[in-house]
């Protein structure tokens, strides 16, 4: 097909409410080869769906039977937001959902009106691909050093989608240029130091990691760095000049903040039933941490930030029918109780 095809389907994606669309073929993915060295030197911890899934990942057209292009879509998930214990992309509804029903729809669109016949298959975070490279080979933007793909209309806090196709479409320019030049903010700003260097994260040194993918305990030495957060980290992005300058608020009505999710307080969530996790968190990405893990980050933020007043909140979890959760709220109060002890005169 022509680029023509390619204009008229990137202006159905535009109508639809992304805030980027682009194009590429699919083939070897350049990053392959970092990703494999990625995995080799245990970055990945305990995520072993990505080990899992290396090979097809090598090269994007082995995802699906006779896909040979993308298009790859960005959407805004608001960076103006204060930040909070729960990081900004989990607040509203769950981006898989909205984003994959989405991409459905452009598909029968482009089936419809522009290519009937055609076969596709909707990704986002849901299969074996290396999301940041496609988007990047669609020229959606670079690598900034924190890992985050950055776009310099849009900064880094939006998610990335792709539909895969078996037709052959006029790409995009990948995106060539890198705009981190000598700043290294995210680098120095993180927390637990969970960079192996510019553009490689440790995932399990990563607060995204320890918070959300972890189920066990989260290691002693890294607890205190987590500071108040419960479900993710957004300070690598907070701190980016790209940010600073251009994020924008959430527009698209499906993914503004659910207001019980984006006010929950550590206190609260501490304190959940298995029904009250699920009813506040039904259709929201916090699930993926499930009761336990939620309890069990909220207790570690009591610990680094709570008042004496939320020992008694603490307490009670020691109750908790999880040894994990019980574990992580004996570790909070005596944190508490250290931070909160008459001083020696
Ligand atoms: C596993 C995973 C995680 C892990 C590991 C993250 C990581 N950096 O590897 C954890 C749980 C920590 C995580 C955290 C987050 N994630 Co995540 N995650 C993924 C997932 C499923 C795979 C990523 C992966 O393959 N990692 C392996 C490493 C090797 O790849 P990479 O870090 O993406 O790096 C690429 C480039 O940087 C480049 N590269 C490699 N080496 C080098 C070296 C240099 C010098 C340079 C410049 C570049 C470079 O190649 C790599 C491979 O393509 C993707 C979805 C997907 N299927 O791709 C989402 C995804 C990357 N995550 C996303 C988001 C939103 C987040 C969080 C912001 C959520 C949060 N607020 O807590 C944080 C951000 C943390 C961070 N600084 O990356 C978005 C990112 C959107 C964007 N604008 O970039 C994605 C694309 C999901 C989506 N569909 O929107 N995530
Ligand atoms: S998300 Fe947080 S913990 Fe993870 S690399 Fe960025 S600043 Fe560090
Ligand atoms: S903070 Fe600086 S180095 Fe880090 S991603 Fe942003 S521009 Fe690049």
């Amino acid at each position: 097909m022509t680029g023509v095809a390619s204009a008229r389907i990137k202006a159905e994606a535009y109508a639809l409410g992304f805030d980027l669309v682009g194009v590429t073929t699919l083939g070897p993915m350049e990053t392959a080869p970092a990703f494999r060295e990625w995995l080799a030197k245990g970055h990945a911890g305990t995520m072993g769906y990505l080990e899992r899934g290396a090979d097809k990942r090598d090269d994007s057209r082995r995802v699906f039977d006779g896909a040979v292009s993308a298009v790859v879509v960005a959407m805004n998930y608001g960076g103006t937001q204060p930040s909070g214990p729960i990081a900004r992309y989990a607040r509203g509804r769950d981006y898989h959902d909205v984003i994959v029903d989405r991409l459905n729809e452009l598909l029968s669109r482009i089936r419809d009106v522009i290519a009937p016949g055609v076969n596709g298959k909707p990704y986002v975070d849901t299969g074996p691909i290396l999301e940041r490279d496609l988007a990047r080979r669609a020229g959606l933007g670079w690598f900034g050093k924190n890992t985050n793909l950055i776009n310099p209309d849009l900064g880094s806090f939006f998610f990335i989608g792709s539909l895969l196709l078996d037709v052959d479409l006029a790409p995009d320019e990948p995106f060539a240029t890198d705009h981190c030049g000598t700043c290294t903010r995210c680098l120095q700003a993180c927390p637990t130091q969970a960079f192996d260097g510019p553009g490689v994260l440790d995932a399990t040194k990563c607060i995204s990691y320890l918070t959300i993918e972890l189920r066990d305990a989260i290691p002693l030495a890294l607890r205190e760095r987590i500071g108040g957060l419960v479900f993710g980290c957004d300070i690598c992005q907070e701190v980016c000049p790209w940010n600073v300058k251009f994020s924008r608020d959430v527009t698209d009505a499906e993914l503004q903040p659910t207001p019980a999710v984006a006010s929950s307080t550590p206190v609260e969530l501490l304190g959940l039933s298995e029904e009250g996790f699920r009813a506040r968190f039904r259709h929201s990405p916090v699930t993926r941490a499930k009761r336990k893990g939620l309890a069990r980050n909220a207790a570690v933020a009591l610990g680094n930030t709570g008042s004496a007043d939320t020992m008694s909140d603490l307490q009670r979890a020691l109750q908790d029918a999880e040894p994990l959760v019980r574990e992580h709220a004996l570790w909070a109060l005596e944190r508490i109780a250290v931070r909160h002890a008459p001083e020696d005169r």
